[in-house]
């Protein structure tokens, strides 16, 4: 036989059969997160508009079902024909609880004949749902697609067992520094639902803007949601003075409860937990400039256009203030059902409580001898606030400051110094080091060729290096809770400009949240190269930065 009618025959059988040789459905399997096992098989299922979806009511497997059937949706413009029961006929996609796995955990099995998907819970069948997405070609999701696979898509034979290594895996978004709509915040939950994340950190009060509506203090979005102008531009280092230039269009926007509700179901819809941060005592301006009587002067500020750290905080000399903060966290406990709460406590200067007589008499009533000793009442008073009405208090690594209680959950942010402190003294951690979660930095050394950004470099391969067990014994690594990327937004004035910030380093830190133990880059980088295609597909924009050839 020659060469030649070898090769047509092998092509033949192939063709007949209809498998993709083994090499190419390897390639085709590029999750991101890296599941925990990857056992490519031979073929491919056909997804179809008329295949059936099973499963049992009883599963209440809902966020999983909603998943799905936004998945049949995106490919053929309608929702697939859905049974109840156990699936095992051939043809189907089943989806089913099964008891021997815990509740985020799944396993996948896409077979020539059926899919099949196996959980623990609703969390863990959510995750399979977004393996599911990230196994179907890239271009059946773009916009121009929508709707149109009416064919049917094929999706490769495998079978993948997976589940998360860290219970927390999050994203902050500053909406304070800049105002980001309903729909924005909605569209990152899908990015975060897309990368398997599950808390999203709200930051949604700062010097610049209070953005959550309180009912029992109007004024705080009547007056301290906006800024008179805009900051447009200003000499490096030269943001207090004449340097700075101004648009003078005000800069504001705040979510009204209802909104706020809105999104907190949304995101439960993806199986993420909504952190509020209410900023407390530093970070403060919008809120005194509201109610001057919560600063230690009592003067009139206006909301802050500048960025920076302030010296005009909170006083916590006065019960008012205490009055006033446990007031608004009523409200946020009422809108938010997270156990964990965000105080902030970041950057708080003392120099206004050291010259307030109100903050000086309580440091003499309390025995404290420095000012920031003041703050770490001010916190564990908050924090037994909070303890009583059944929440935990987390806050920035500055808590550990001013001396914090062992039950305070610690997010390290100056490097992971403060983190592994607080994981040696027994206390919960998140990790967050500017060193690799601060997508606000620039993703390239070349800063000429970028839009202006914080400063800081930090490009995706070191996002990547992110070790949030570094320096750790087993005991304390048990009390690492878990990674999270923080977008602040000083320099992120659109929404655009937010996702390519975030795209694709976010994916870099979704991986090392759930796989902290495997360390591949080469790996990471080729099925990145996968995953871009989504972020393309899907309309969002990204940097290239780390993903080239
Ligand atoms: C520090 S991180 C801050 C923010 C800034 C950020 C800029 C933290 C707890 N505080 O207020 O926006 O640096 O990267």
């Amino acid at each position: 036989m020659t060469m030649k009618r070898l090769l047509v025959l092998s092509l033949g059988c192939w063709l007949l059969a209809g498998c993709a040789p083994k090499i190419g459905s390897l390639e085709r399997i590029a999750v991101v997160p890296r599941p925990s096992s990857v056992a490519a098989g031979e073929g491919e299922f056909r997804l179809e508009p008329c295949t059936p979806l099973y499963f049992r009511a009883a599963d209440s497997l809902s966020c999983a079902a909603a998943a799905f059937d936004e998945l049949a949706h995106a490919l053929f413009g309608a929702s697939l024909p859905v049974m109840q029961g156990d699936s095992l006929r051939a043809g189907t996609v089943g989806l089913l609880r099964v008891d021997s796995l815990r509740e985020d955990a799944y396993c996948l099995t896409v077979e020539p004949d059926r899919v099949m998907i196996a959980a623990g819970g609703d969390r863990g069948a959510f995750y399979a749902v977004q393996t599911l997405r990230q196994l179907i070609s890239a271009t059946c999701f773009s916009k121009k697609a929508i709707g149109g696979a009416t064919g049917g898509v094929s999706i490769p034979a495998v079978r993948i067992d997976d589940a998360p290594t860290m219970p927390y895996r999050g994203l902050m978004l500053d909406v304070a520094r800049h105002f980001f709509t309903v729909e924005e915040v909605k569209r990152t939950l899908d990015l975060m639902a897309l990368h398997k994340l599950n808390v999203f950190h709200w930051h949604l009060t700062d010097d610049q803007g209070w953005r959550i509506e309180i009912r029992k203090y109007p004024k705080l979005t009547e007056i301290g949601s906006v800024r008179r102008r805009t900051l447009i531009g200003h000499d490096p280092g030269g943001e207090y003075d004449e340097t700075c230039r101004y648009d003078e269009t005000p800069h504001g926007g705040y979510y009204t409860q209802a909104e706020i509700r809105e999104v907190v179901d949304y995101a439960a819809r993806r199986c993420i937990t909504v952190i509020p941060e209410v900023e407390f005592p530093g970070h403060a301006v919008a809120a005194l400039a509201s109610y001057p009587w919560l600063g230690c002067t009592g003067e009139q500020y206006e909301v802050r256009q500048t960025w920076d750290i302030d010296d005009r905080v909170f006083c916590v000399g006065r019960d008012s203030t205490f009055d006033f903060i446990e007031g608004v966290l009523d409200e946020v406990l009422e809108l938010f059902p997270s156990p964990l709460i965000h105080i902030g406590g970041d950057e708080c200067p003392d120099k206004m409580w050291a010259c307030c007589p109100h903050c000086r008499e309580r440091m003499r009533r309390e025995g404290l001898t420095s000012e920031r000793q003041l703050q770490g009442y001010a916190t564990t008073r908050v924090e037994r606030y909070l303890a009583a009405r059944g929440r935990r208090l987390m806050g920035w690594d500055e808590l550990l400051d001013g001396g914090v209680s062992p039950t305070a959950v610690v997010m390290s942010w100056r490097g992971s110094e403060g983190g592994i402190r607080a994981a040696r003294r027994g206390n919960p951690v998140v990790m967050a080091p500017t060193t690799h979660c601060y997508l606000d930095y620039y993703q390239t050394a070349d800063t000429t060729s970028e839009p202006l950004a914080w400063g800081g470099c930090l490009p995706l391969e070191q996002v990547y290096a992110l070790d949030p067990y570094e320096g750790l014994n087993a005991r304390e690594r048990a009390n690492v809770l878990g990674v999270q990327a923080n977008l602040w937004t000083e320099y992120i004035a659109d929404f655009a400009q937010a996702q390519y910030m975030l795209l694709p380093r976010l994916a870099a830190v979704a991986e090392r949240g759930w796989c902290p133990a495997g360390n591949d880059y080469a790996d990471f980088r080729r099925r990145l190269r996968h995953l871009t295609g989504y972020y393309d597909a899907l309309g969002y924009r990204r940097a290239s930065h780390g993903t080239e050839d």
